[in-house]
């Protein structure tokens, strides 16, 4: 276990983009387009613009978005094709089949786009490296289609990997900070995912060629010309650092888990310590994805079978055991009158999930809250490396040797 373990990510994200997408579709399903310059967009005669172009197209300069007719007067030589959208959707589909394989977290972007956090999937398929270059390989086997893959710590490395050697490129930025960094030093500003033109124009008006120099640079004097945080993003962005989230686009309108037991519970430390599992295991999910809740429901079942729900708002969404622990824990004490019935069945699901915000994950008002997303961010971790089993059964235990029912001050 000790071998394999060191070679796994603490993060890892793929992002994955399909060569000339539309126009690969084309010359997939229409050999004779194969190695020519073809262009999918609206006819020249029209209006229209080109949706994109074969790589043989752009070397005569079509891009995407180009009116057709100037790319017509660019490449007089080009096949034209109309945009088959079905057919594009229908490919897209078999792609993401493949994806969902090796994980449940995907973001995709556009058709032929998706982020992937392959962070967890280390535990069941291997290394990251080895996750992601299967997947590519069995793009191409299954779909006919070629797909550029970056793998690294984080969203905007991976899509920055992804893109730096297309086409059929596989390019992985190793974790860490110095190799983020080495990898960003050379490259030109435009490559910083979300520096658009004109940002561009302003770094370069102050000597600012690569991302190597927007990482050097002095903070203060960024922080004046830009604003504090725009300067702040600019210059972590600069330096390889993101801990956005892979937002899956099916996000779940609720994460719960329950149990039945064998015989009737009749002591709250018990039902508390049952309650602390499942909020461990809830909140554990909920920043797998990236979510966070704004509420949670407490469920219980009586030995007569009788079933009641409660159910409580936070002030802040969170994705902390403890906070979810705290509620059920209240809600079990205050709102469920027990009146000494034994339970057969407790549940606790955390309700009115929603992508976690920047600010929530970052600028926690309390230190509390710090330490305890601190001591998340380990468990995550850990569980990444040895399992969830490992890692739960230690809290537990920690729980029940102190027998008092309230180990969220752990
Ligand atoms: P892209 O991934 O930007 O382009 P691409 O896949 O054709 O080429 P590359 O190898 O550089 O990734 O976009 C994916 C598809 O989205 C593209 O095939 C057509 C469509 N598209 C448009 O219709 N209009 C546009 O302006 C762009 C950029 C893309
Ligand atoms: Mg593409």
């Amino acid at each position: 276990m000790a071998e394999p373990a060191a070679r796994l990510w603490p993060r890892a994200i793929a992002h994955a983009d399909l060569d000339q997408f539309y126009a690969a579709v084309e010359a997939l399903d229409f050999p004779e387009l194969r190695g020519k310059p073809v262009i999918v967009g609206g006819m020249p005669g029209g209006r229209g613009v080109v949706s994109t172009a074969s790589y043989e197209a752009r070397k005569f300069g079509v891009h995407s978005a180009m009116p057709s007719s100037q790319a017509a007067r660019l490449c007089p030589q080009a096949i034209w094709r109309e945009p088959r959208m079905e057919r594009y959707a229908e490919k897209s589909r078999e792609v993401r089949a493949v994806f969902a394989r090796y994980t449940d977290l995907i973001e995709p972007l556009s058709l032929d786009e998706a982020f992937l956090d392959l962070t967890g999937s280390q535990r069941l398929f291997g290394a990251a490296e080895t996750i992601a270059r299967r997947i590519k390989e069995e793009i191409l086997e299954e779909t006919g289609l070629v797909a550029s893959v970056g793998l690294a710590q984080n969203k905007s490395l991976a899509k920055i990997a992804s893109d730096i050697r297309k086409p059929d490129a596989f390019v992985v930025v190793q974790p860490g900070a110095a190799e983020a960094a080495a990898f960003l030093a050379p490259l030109p500003l435009g490559r910083l995912w979300g520096v658009g033109p004109k940002t561009e124009a302003r770094l370069r008006e102050w000597g600012l060629r690569t991302v190597g120099d927007v990482a050097r640079w002095d903070a203060e004097r960024l922080a004046r010309r830009l604003g504090r945080a725009s300067a702040e993003e600019l210059q972590a962005l600069a330096r390889g650092e993101d801990d956005r989230p892979v937002v899956s686009e099916e996000a779940p309108q609720s994460i719960g888990r329950e149990n039945t037991f064998a015989e009737d519970i009749h002591a709250d430390g018990e039902l508390e310590r049952e309650l602390l599992a499942f909020a461990e295991d809830v909140a554990t999910r909920l920043r797998a994805r990236g979510l966070q809740a704004g509420g949670v429901t407490l469920k219980v079942r009586f030995g007569d079978f009788t079933t009641l729900t409660r159910a409580e708002q936070f002030e802040e969404p969170t994705d902390l055991a403890e906070a979810l622990h705290a509620a059920g824990v209240k809600l079990l004490r205050a709102k469920v009158g027990r009146q000494g019935r034994g339970v057969r069945l407790i549940g606790l699901t955390a309700t009115r999930l929603a992508p976690r915000t920047e600010a929530a994950a970052t600028l926690f008002p309390d230190e509390k809250a710090v330490k305890q997303r601190r001591v998340a961010d380990t468990l995550d971790r850990l569980r990444v490396r040895f399992g969830d089993e490992a890692v739960t059964r230690a809290r537990l235990l920690e729980g029940r040797a102190r027998n008092t029912g309230t180990p969220s001050d752990a």
